[in-house]
């Protein structure tokens, strides 16, 4: 290992940082030597599963002034809980300690330094915006030997996942291009959607809303391969607003209501990515001018309910499973388990927890409440459903029913999340079934809910238990929120402190919107009286 990577990019002394809930994420100016120590890493994750590893410099939904990396594993799934740990070691470690640290690294994993290394990179669009960031770019390359990488330059978050994961098998995943990207996922939208009854130019509008990030950007690559199927008017495309400010995926879900710079009309299907185009909310506004969102929950309501259908159809005796997490509005957990009855799993936030729950069955749909999630198809459902489309001596329905299903598989980015795919799919499943916006959002209704964030002064000192349902730390603080939800009907609230900004979420549902709400400030207060609050009290909506 050179001697000289001693001295570059040094670590501002003291500086700690967590490989968080998806990756490190903070204030660009201080990512100067982390962006180095990943590429670093990078490599050596690399040479040890001799595959080619993703790096991804983004902070999704993060405000403009941030920015992020994550590293992504050779399936191109996130990267693996031990791995995290050296990234937070390599991270902290002082500048002196810094060869020893990797010395060690090697050393536990048993990593032959001779193997080759391969390491694809991509960036969102927060690099173009500021100009100061260009340099973060440059750290990561000189950890990374210039022979080693592919550079993608922009791309989503979930494109890159799709590449690693196509180059490590072989191009059987797909081809590791852009191009080919849109080409496996519009053919396969154009496949589904051949099994939909005429569509007026009305129903085959969607408005999207880019969240003034990548995503826009690539929706317009992909437009052509569409074939007028889907007419997409495409607004918050970062020409003028600023990224994820008052609009994207996460501003409408915890506001719960429409993103600014779009202009939508009463009974519009519209949609929202986030900045890095990994999640998506869809919603529109009713007759009265009421806001209705169809969040995570309510699109693993919809794919669940086609695959489960599409399944039986087909005559597979598949185990379908949805993977949420604490954030599930309590009605969808209701309605999957009583009226669908699927099973359903709850995960710790983080899409690799879900990810990781839904391999364990045939049919994993995992979807967070924020609209972060994809569905999951075990090896062997693959194969069984490769054999029953294959098959001759089935009827025309299961037939059918086999070859929606393929084509479900192949426009689904099995990675991770991915606005794009989830968006096509969801296009796709309400054409078939020739369903409305509202029809969809009427499955079941919302218990209506609210979200918060309490500033702490070390949001470390709050520990969870149970899928991060109940705090074990500080003491006092779950008897109180208990305390607090018995005042409520139908009534539920954790907190959990965030994995990507320095903040502690507040969940609260609730049987009406104003004890919703009220149940939240209760237990934010408690939060910032028992946990070390910082700032003004939070104060009541
Ligand atoms: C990331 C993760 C998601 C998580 C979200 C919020 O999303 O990938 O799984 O739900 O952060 O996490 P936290 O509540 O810990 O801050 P994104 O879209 O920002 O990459």
């Amino acid at each position: 290992m050179a001697e000289e990577i001693k001295n570059l990019h040094p670590k501002p002394a003291g500086l700690v940082l967590q490989y968080g809930t998806a990756g490190f994420r903070t204030n660009a100016n201080q990512l100067d030597h982390i962006m180095f120590r990943m590429g670093l890493l990078a490599a050596l994750r690399s040479k040890k599963t001799k595959a080619t590893i993703g790096v991804m410099v983004t902070a999704s939904h993060n405000p403009e002034e941030d920015n992020g990396v994550k590293l992504v594993d050779p399936m191109g799934e996130m990267l693996t809980a031990t791995w995290e740990g050296f990234a937070t070691q390599l991270a902290n470690t002082e500048q002196e300690e810094l060869l020893t640290a990797l010395k060690d690294i090697v050393k536990k994993e048993e990593i032959n330094m001779n193997q080759e290394a391969s390491v694809f990179v991509g960036k969102d669009t927060r690099y173009i915006i500021l100009a100061h960031k260009q340099a973060n770019t440059g750290k990561l390359k000189d950890g990374i030997h210039p022979l080693l990488s592919v550079y993608y330059g922009l791309v989503t978050t979930p494109q890159l996942h799709y590449m690693v994961c196509c180059k490590n098998t072989h191009g059987k995943y797909g081809d590791a291009t852009l191009e080919g990207y849109y080409s496996k996922l519009c053919q396969a939208f154009l496949q589904l959607t051949k099994n939909a009854s005429n569509r007026t130019d009305d129903q085959k509008h969607l408005c999207v809303d880019g969240a003034n990030g990548i995503g826009a950007l690539k929706v317009r690559e992909m437009e052509s391969h569409l074939k007028k199927e889907l007419q997409i008017s495409i607004f918050n495309d970062g020409s003028e607003g600023k990224l994820n400010h008052q609009c994207g995926a996460d501003f409408v879900k915890v506001q719960q209501k429409p993103p600014t710079g779009i202009d939508m009309n009463s009974g519009d299907r519209c949609c929202s990515f986030d900045g890095d185009a990994d999640r998506i909310v869809y919603y529109y506004t009713d007759s009265q001018g009421l806001f209705h969102l169809l969040d995570g929950d309510k699109i693993a309501t919809l794919i669940s309910t086609f695959l489960k259908e599409l399944l039986v159809q087909a005559g597979l005796d598949l185990k379908i499973a949805v993977v949420q997490t604490a954030y599930a509005n309590g009605s969808s957990t209701h309605y999957l388990e009583n009226t669908m009855k699927v099973i359903v799993r709850c995960t710790k936030t983080g899409v690799k927890h879900l990810h990781h729950a839904a391999q364990e069955f045939d049919v994993g749909v995992y979807f967070e409440a924020n609209g972060h999630g994809t569905v999951l198809f075990s090896k062997s459902a693959e194969e069984k459903l490769q054999q029953l489309a294959e098959a001759t001596n089935i009827n025309d329905e299961r037939k059918k029913a086999a070859l929606l299903l393929q084509s479900t598989v192949n426009i689904i980015n099995q990675t991770v999340g991915d606005a794009i795919s989830d968006m096509l799919l969801i296009e796709a499943i309400l054409a078939i079934k020739g369903m409305t916006v509202q029809q969809w959002d009427a499955i079941y209704s919302d218990l209506p809910n609210r979200q918060l964030k309490v500033k702490v002064s070390d949001r470390r000192l709050i520990e969870t238990t149970d899928a991060e349902r109940r705090a074990v730390s500080p003491a006092g603080l779950q008897e109180a929120i208990d305390t607090l939800v018995k005042k409520y009907s139908q009534a539920r609230s954790f907190v959990r402190p965030s994995g990507t900004e320095d903040v502690v979420r507040v969940y609260a549902e609730a049987n009406t919107q104003e004890s919703a709400n009220a149940l939240a400030h209760e237990v934010s207060l408690a939060v910032y009286r028992l946990a070390g609050g910082v700032g003004d009290e939070p104060k009541p909506l």
